[in-house]
């Protein structure tokens, strides 16, 4: 659904993009047309007028292609976060499947803390956590690191750079424009472009519910 989305506003971008170069291009062929073969004794040349016209085209065209190629990469960035958490997922629900544990030492839906980094030895996914007090009354027991059976995923960064993060109580938003409406849940979760989110939940956020 995600590669959908982004294919149709792909080609959305890309018609657009066509219309103006294709009406720009006719305009151009036709103006080298009118100046270079058909010899005008009283009109040779560019005229001041066309020489702006042509340079606000080429303007223009070069801010669209800026435009596009950012737009493209960005959104080529927020699907590869979809998809890196979409394995993550997958990393926990084996977490949980060894140790009946989240990745912060709690039983599953039991706490609201603590959030934790998803690359850090406490999460317990890329690596085998420590026996001890987690926060939230939660611990990691001697019976957790026995059946732990890990690593269940492997890790980088989200792609601006910054860490995965395991919320449990997270509050997602409905959309850009209004405040986060939606009920509290447990994600795992990248902070987005803007790289800020712990417990903040701005719009822009990436997220997965663990349901
Ligand atoms: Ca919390
Ligand atoms: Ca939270
Ligand atoms: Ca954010």
């Amino acid at each position: 659904m995600v590669i959908f989305n982004l294919i149709i506003r792909l080609v959305g971008l890309l018609v657009q993009s066509s219309l103006v170069l294709i009406w720009s291009m006719i305009y151009l062929l036709n103006l080298i047309y009118k100046n270079v073969f058909i010899l005008d004794s009283k009109k040779s040349g560019f005229t001041l007028i066309e020489i702006l016209v042509v340079i606000a085209i080429i303007g223009l065209l070069s801010t669209m292609a800026v435009v596009a190629f950012s737009t493209a990469r960005e959104a080529a960035k927020k699907a590869r976060a979809q998809n890196d958490l979409s394995v993550l997922r997958t990393g926990i629900a084996l977490l949980i499947d060894d140790t009946g544990k989240w990745p912060n030492g709690c039983p599953v839906d039991s706490v609201s803390n603590p959030e934790v980094q998803l690359s850090s030895a406490q999460a317990g996914i890329g690596s085998v956590p420590a026996v001890g007090n987690q926060g939230g009354g939660c611990f990691w027991t001697s019976d957790d690191i026995f059946n732990w059976a890990g690593p269940y995923a492997s890790f980088s960064q989200d792609p601006w750079g910054n860490e995965f993060y395991f919320d449990p109580d997270y509050r997602p938003y409905e959309n850009c424009v209004s405040i986060t409406t939606k009920a509290e849940q447990a994600v795992i979760v990248s902070f987005g472009p803007n790289g800020e989110g712990l417990n903040d939940y701005d719009c822009d956020d990436i997220w997965l519910s663990l349901k």
